[in-house]
């Protein structure tokens, strides 16, 4: 069984992935559409950027780009056997995009539990160092593999005790981390996997990749978010490897098809 994919709709001008080109509600509608007839199992609504520097856009802002669209993805959602996450580091948005229908809260600040426990929602508890305007001042970590599992170890039984009962823990590739620190987390991932707990990993278009690509292709030339296609799916491919239960992404039928291929390779014998 290949993991599920989680497919990313940010509703906001400034993500550095793909910033601006669903800001418009009826634009990230038809965006979430897309995510659907193309695969994705999960789609993750988010309406504040936490890419590095970030300024916080203020709760009235987040609630009106993420609470619309998700009421007016939900019965398409239902309709695909899909199912809609909440991207946000706030327990207002939270409480507010569980009650229109989302039914996972995706939080980078792993603190929210409590929502997720009230609402009987999933929980995916992300790793970060600081905060998203100051997380890349130079992160420090003595054992980045060994912390950040301690860290999400310890996020699941908060979780448990809040009474939350389906629970992902997520590295936070990019979030407080160093290009070395998510690769050698990236590698070490079956060591999150060991746990026991279904790991969720996001790799897709971010920096480290680029700087990776440029290397392979000689050219020194970083390429940008949305020419990162090669390492994003390498490293999907990776993580569904290292037996990651979610992987989230923008290229979502390139990774179903790609994560497809693991699939049966896996059942094939080959592993
Ligand atoms: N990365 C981003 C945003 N939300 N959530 C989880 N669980 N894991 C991630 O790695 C993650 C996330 C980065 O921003 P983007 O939406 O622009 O890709």
């Amino acid at each position: 069984m290949r993991p599920l994919v989680m497919g990313v709709l940010n509703v906001t001008p400034d993500s550095f992935s793909d910033g601006g080109s669903w800001a418009d509600p009826d634009a990230a509608v038809q965006r979430g559409r897309q995510l659907l007839a193309e695969g994705a199992d999960i789609i993750d609504v988010g309406g504040e950027s936490t890419r590095p520097g970030a300024e916080p856009v203020g709760i009235d802002t987040e609630l009106a780009r993420v609470v619309p669209t998700i009421e007016a993805l939900v019965d398409d959602v239902a309709a695909a056997g899909a199912r809609l996450s909440i991207d946000t580091r706030h327990a207002e948005v939270a409480r507010e995009a569980l009650a229109a229908g989302a039914t996972i809260l995706n939080d980078v600040s792993a603190s929210l539990e409590h929502v997720a426990g009230e609402a009987g929602a999933g929980w995916v508890a992300m790793h970060m160092l600081g905060e998203p305007g100051t997380m890349q001042d130079d992160p420090h970590y003595d054992d980045v593999v060994a912390e950040v599992r301690a860290f999400l170890v310890a996020a699941e039984e908060r979780g448990r005790d809040a009474g939350a009962d389906e629970i992902w823990i997520d590295p936070g590739i990019g979030f407080g981390k160093t290009f070395e620190h998510n690769w050698a987390l990236l590698g070490a991932l079956d060591q999150l996997v060991d746990t026991g707990i279904p790991v969720a990993v996001g790799t897709s278009r971010k920096g480290f990749l680029g700087a990776v690509l440029a290397e392979a292709d000689g050219t020194d030339q970083r390429p940008g978010p949305e020419d990162r296609l090669e390492g994003s799916i390498t490293t999907a491919c990776w993580a569904a490897t290292m037996g990651a239960a979610m992987i989230r992404v923008h290229d979502v039928r390139a990774t179903v098809a790609a994560l497809g291929a693991v699939a049966t390779l896996h059942g094939s014998g080959g592993t």
